[in-house]
This record gives structure tokens, sequence and C-alpha cells, in this order.
């Protein structure tokens, strides 16, 4: 499997295009048939994430084991944040969503089953969905999700069906260390326990694995990172599955709270900090490409990771629909345009990239200490959001080895209008705690009241940037920061201390 580098390198010295090994994108090094399958998928692409949407729909609510980090009242932690899931659909209901929302937002590049059970527990359901849309809409690339119980057995319809991406959950190889995390399975129509469960799950999963890559089907292996358990073996998970031939990484936090009445939040067990998660990510990430801009979705997200439009998609409006060939048609064409359009614009920003970062480090490599910076975007890969608006900050690490995507951050949103006002001081106080490692925020727009307190804290707010490309905008920024001899101290005493 090929490697790309995630992130822009800056450190380009004494190479020129296309000759030093150095890559402006994650697409550098792949194959054209891997390059079609990740080019738009948000998922397998950090750089798509920015531009394409995908979707969920719940048709699967069985599931055939039990994790102790799920209650299935809540969504399926393979794929979700826990959370009820609005509305378990039927298949035609769920394809009728899928061209409802795919003629609404025209980036809907994935369809996912991902839950709220497990996609393969509730198999008739989910490869009905796949073969109609299959039909109908056959731009949108297909996308499933399992805790890989059964998936040896399907793995022949999964191809038939066109389904080109595949996640498996694997949070372990070792039986002592899976009969901690999974209580159950049922399998061969009984129910098995402890270790002995866990050994016939981790079989099937490596097998279907195998299975998977050997049809050529892409597979990202997600894993949730339970501290004190599977922590330290993360890192040997990540190296099998690797040499197996999955071609990502994704490790999620454990979500970990006694009111969503898993057994994990009920026993105490604790979520890793986002400094844990980062460490076991970097430190898988020499052996795989990792994932790290998951936003651990529903099971029936709708629209751009990281936002949720499934109150605008709700089965009584889409049920009021009309949709015959005509309208699927046209959407169709719609899609295809506006793909087509954001990837060649895509395609011409790595190209100049790639020669703007040569041009501006050669000849000599920078040094400087590495800065974390946070970003407001709505996306489309651009600075373009207000503070104050932002549910989110992208946060990203700039050093003289390129800038990186170390991932998302929830933040509090301060500026929610009037009604606010009275909770104003905390949630700003919040965000400004979420982002205490940051020592740059990025966004479009900035109040007053915010700039003075982030300075405060020692993270300087820059709206100068505001609609320029993110990772262009941060590299600037921290060679200014070079420039001007902030990066010599260790993190915050040049720059904070000022
Ligand atoms: Fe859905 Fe999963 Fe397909 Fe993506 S989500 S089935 S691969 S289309 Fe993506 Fe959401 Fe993370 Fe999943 S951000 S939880 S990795
Ligand atoms: Fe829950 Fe998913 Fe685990 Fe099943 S596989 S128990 S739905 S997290």
């Amino acid at each position: 499997m090929p490697t790309p580098t995630l992130g822009t390198p800056l450190s380009a010295s004494g190479c020129s295009a296309g000759s030093c090994g150095s890559k402006s994108s994650q697409m550098d090094g792949l194959s054209a048939d891997i390059q079609r399958k990740v080019q738009d998928h948000p998922c397998y692409s950090e750089e798509a994430h920015h531009h394409f949407a995908r979707m969920h729909v719940a048709v699967a609510p069985a599931c055939n084991i039990q994790c102790n980090y799920c209650n299935r009242k809540y969504d399926c932690s393979n794929e979700s944040r826990p959370g009820v899931v609005s509305e378990v659909l039927t298949p035609s209901q769920a394809v009728k969503k899928t061209l409802a929302v795919a003629a609404a937002i025209p980036q809907m590049s994935v369809l996912g089953i991902a839950g709220p059970g497990d996609a393969l527990a509730n198999p008739e359901r989910s490869f009905t969905v796949f073969r109609e849309l299959q039909l109908r809409a056959p731009d949108i690339k297909l996308c499933l999700s399992t805790n890989g119980l059964m998936l040896p057995e399907y793995v022949e319809q999964i191809a038939a069906a066109n389904v080109d991406h595949v996640t498996i959950t694997i949070n372990c190889i070792d039986p002592d260390i899976g009969a901690q995390i999974y209580p159950w399975i049922f399998w061969n129509h009984r129910r098995i326990h402890g270790r002995e469960a866990a050994e016939i799950l981790i079989a099937q999963q490596q097998k279907g694995l195998e299975m998977l890559v050997a049809r050529g089907i892409l597979v990202k292996i997600n894993s949730v990172l339970i501290p004190g358990i599977n922590d330290e073996h993360l890192k040997e998970v990540s190296r099998v599955v690797r040499a197996k031939g999955a071609f990502l990484h994704n490790v999620m936090p454990l979500i970990s709270d006694p009111a969503h009445g898993t057994y994990f939040g009920l026993s105490g067990q604790r979520g890793p900090t986002p400094e844990e998660l980062q460490n076991l990510q970097d430190a898988c990430a020499g052996d795989m490409n990792m994932m790290r801009h998951c936003r651990q979705c529903r099971a029936d997200a709708v629209g751009m990771l990281g936002e949720d439009r499934g109150a605008d998609f709700t089965m009584d409006k889409i049920e009021a629909l009309e949709i015959d060939a005509q309208f699927e048609q046209a959407a169709m064409q719609r899609r295809v345009a506006l793909r087509t359009e954001i990837n060649a614009e895509l395609e011409a920003k790595r190209a100049a990239r790639h020669t703007a970062i040569i041009s501006l480090l050669r000849p000599a490599k920078p040094q400087g200490r590495p800065v974390h910076m946070a970003v407001a975007s709505s996306g489309g890969g651009l600075i373009n959001q207000h503070f104050g608006h932002a549910k989110e900050f992208l946060i990203y690490e700039a050093s003289s080895a390129g800038v990186r995507f170390l991932g998302p951050r929830r933040a509090a949103q301060y500026c929610g209008g009037e009604a606010d006002c009275g909770e104003a001081e905390n949630t700003l106080a919040r965000t400004i705690a979420v982002l205490a490692d940051c020592e740059v925020v990025l966004c479009s727009r900035i109040g007053i009241e915010p700039w003075g307190k982030l300075e405060a804290a020692g993270i300087r707010p820059n709206g100068e940037h505001a609609m320029e490309p993110i990772e262009e905008a941060i590299g600037k920024v921290w060679q200014e920061m070079l420039a001007a001899g902030k990066l010599n101290a260790a993190p915050f005493e040049d720059q904070k201390m000022a």
C-alpha cells in the first residue's frame, strides 16, 4: 500500500518539484485508482473533508456483539458519538432520504451505513440500500462500517455491491485485552463470553481485513483508545493492520460518561486526554497513515464532517417529496459537475502549493520550534469563520517539518446572541481553556472583548488571513514568527510572556 504523508511539508530544501520525495499533499504517491477512490471521500482524505459531505442512513438497528463502551440506546461508537439515533429507517426510506439529501447538498459524495447497530448484523437491510443506490445514484461512493464479526461471510456481497470503502473497528489483536472490552458476542446461534468471544471476533476481523484487501477494497481501521486497557497495545494493532494492507488507521478517544449508561461510563473508566490521543496517533504514524479529522459521527449524520444537518432532513419532510427519474438524473449531473470542479481546483492548488513551498524555503531549512495554531473554518479549507461562531477549532502544528493537522477540538460557542449574554463570560473562558496549548488563533473576524481575553491568556488572535487557504496561512504566520525571532525559546516563553 502506498503511504501518503498527511500535511504540507514546509521544508523542501535543495529539491525540485517531483524529485525530492517531499509531498505537498496526501495524494502524492497514490495510484490513479486509489486517488479516484480517496479524493472526494471526506473520511479517507483530510483535504477532501473540507469540501465534501457524507451522510449515514440508520438502517442497522441490531448488533451481534457487546462493546463495553456502547449502550444500544445510543449510536454505534464504531462511527459515532453517543447520542440517540433520531429514527431507524426502512431500506426504502433510506434510499429516498439519500436521493433527497444528495439533491439538496451537491457536495454529498458518500453514503455510509454505520449503525446504530452493526451493518453486517443487518445484512438484508444494508445490502438492499447499497444495491438500490448503485442503480439510482451510481456517482455516490458506498461506505460500510462494521465490528467485523460477520465480515468474511459478506466480502463477496460487499464487492458485488461496489462498496469501495469498509471500516472495521479493531480495538485489539490480543484476546486477553479483548476480554476487557467485549463481554460477549453472538456467534453460531449462541452467546459466547470472555476470552473465547474475543478470540473469535479478532480472528474474524483479521480474516475479513485480508479478504477485503485482496479484492482491492480500501479498508480503514477504527480503534477506540481506552487508557490502561489498549493504549500501548494499539501501536501493535497499527503495525499489524498496516502489514495486512489497511489504508488508514483512525484512533478515536473513548467517550465515557455515566449518563450514557455504558459499562465503561458507569465503572469510571476514563477517556484519554487530547495529549494522550495525539501521542498515540504520532507513535502509530511511523507505521501507518493516521486519520486525525474524525468527528465520531452519529449513525444518522448528514452534511460536512463536524456539522449535522439531520434536522433538515427528517422522514416527514422526505416522505412529502416527489422523486422521479428526471429529478435523480438532474441531481446527479449537478453533483458530478461540482465534484469535477472542486477536484480540478484542489489539483491546481496542490501544484501551486508545491511550487510555493519550494521557492519559499530554498536554500536553507528553517529552524524553529513547533507551534500549535487554532483555526476557525466553516469549510472549503479556508479561514472563513468568525471566532465567536466557531463550534469547533481545527488544530494544526507548524514546524520546520511542515504544517500538519492534529485534529478538531470542540469549543463552547460564546456568541449566541443576546440570550446567551449571561453565559458569555464562562463559555469564552471554556473556549480559551480548550485552546490552551495554541499560540495563535486564526479566524475571519473577532470581537474586541475575546481578542483581549485571548491575548491575556497568551493566545494571539489573527484575522489577517481571512478567506485564505488554511495551511498556506499557517505556514506564513509561522515564518513571520520565525523571522521575528519568536521561535527560539521554549513554547510560550517568548510568545506568551510578551
Ligand atoms: Fe461514514 Fe465512516 Fe464511511 Fe465516513 S464516518 S461510514 S468512513 S462515511 Fe468518518 Fe464519521 Fe469518523 Fe466515521 S468522521 S466517525 S471515520
Ligand atoms: Fe455498539 Fe457498535 Fe459495539 Fe455493536 S459494534 S456493541 S453497536 S459499538
